[in-house]
């Protein structure tokens, strides 16, 4: 009598296999990546990625991301939507954030160089003690982030509380309309923590000694079907070097975590040691009136990208004469 092969048998080697095949990957998959991979200072940087479960598009997630500098200094931290969020409750809720003095009372424009204040309320949904990672993060009329401040601590179970966060105005920050963003973790994002709920933003004007100014901000982020992007401008004033974007998110149980880099460069710099002197000018010289058929052409002197080395890069050159980290 031959052997055969019984159904049962064959049932649990299948079931074995299909198993493999599902968790053969995290099911919750984030990207992250950024239009270019280097910008230079006083350009804008266009962020984007995708949230996916088991494949599918996530088009109620949240993205937690923070942006730090050369120097480790954080300049963003904020959470991004994957799509409409708007009927969904939340463990933790920002009810309000509210520009304001030191004491708390409203106000609605600081003068650079002096502080501004923001008062966030919070509320608890939960029946658990949560420890609460608090920031808000300012950016100006020209979308430079300008400002960040944060705080932690522990949000009592079904509890509302408030903190008052100060962010000091550069005095090279734009004038006009600047927004707040609040935001609620459970640690930072750089060390992985996730976002409690959607953050919340608040207008006010940042205005110079004697004037005022009513320019409206544009805010470039917006989210659809498991996407989410946020666009930013670089200080010319900025650092340069290697920024790095942390992003985290959870789903249903599952977290995720996600890093990556991109490079700011300075103007000027054609060769690329963070200095603008005397090198570059000689080596602008030598691409002089160049364009990419050229056989002195180099692309490292077209700072402007507009395939021709000219008076616009000479200027930058000028511009940022003496620049160095
Ligand atoms: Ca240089
Ligand atoms: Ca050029």
């Amino acid at each position: 009598m031959g052997k055969t092969i019984s159904p049962f048998f064959l049932c649990i080697l299948l079931l074995t296999v299909s198993i493999r095949q599902t968790w053969a990957q995290y099911p919750l998959v984030l990207t992250i990546e950024t239009d270019k991979e280097y910008y230079y200072l006083d350009e804008t940087v266009y962020i984007y990625g995708n949230l996916t479960l088991e494949d599918v598009q996530v088009s109620d997630g949240l993205i937690g991301l923070e942006i730090e500098n050369p120097k480790n200094k954080s300049i963003i931290i904020r959470t991004l939507p994957t799509g409409d969020i708007s009927n969904k409750t939340w463990l933790i809720e920002i009810l309000s954030v509210i520009p304001c003095d030191e004491w708390g009372v409203p106000k609605n424009s600081f003068q650079i160089g002096t502080l501004s204040y923001f008062n966030i309320t919070l509320k608890n949904n939960d029946i658990e003690n949560r420890h609460v990672y608090i920031s808000v993060n300012i950016f100006d009329s020209s979308q430079t982030p300008i400002g960040l401040s944060a705080f932690e601590a522990i949000l009592y179970a079904n509890s509302t509380g408030q903190v008052i966060l100060s962010v000091p105005i550069p005095e090279t920050a734009s004038l006009g309309t600047a927004e707040a963003y609040a935001n609620v973790f459970s640690l930072r994002p750089k060390q992985a923590g996730k976002p409690y709920g959607p953050e919340k933003s608040a207008q006010f004007n940042i205005t110079n000694s004697q004037t005022g100014s009513t320019l409206q901000a544009q805010l470039y982020t917006s989210s659809i079907n498991g996407n989410f992007n946020l666009s930013f401008h670089i200080s010319p004033y900025g650092i340069a070097g290697e920024y790095t974007i942390s992003a985290s998110s959870i789903y249903e149980g599952y977290v995720v975590f996600k890093q990556t880099t991109f490079y700011v460069k300075v103007p000027g710099d054609v060769n690329g040691d963070f200095r603008v002197d005397l090198i570059d000018a000689s080596l602008l010289g030598l691409a002089w009136w160049s364009t990419p058929s050229d056989p002195n052409w180099n692309p490292e002197c077209d700072f402007n990208k507009d395939n021709r080395v000219d008076v616009a890069d000479a200027s930058l050159i000028g511009r940022y004469w003496g620049y160095k980290i």
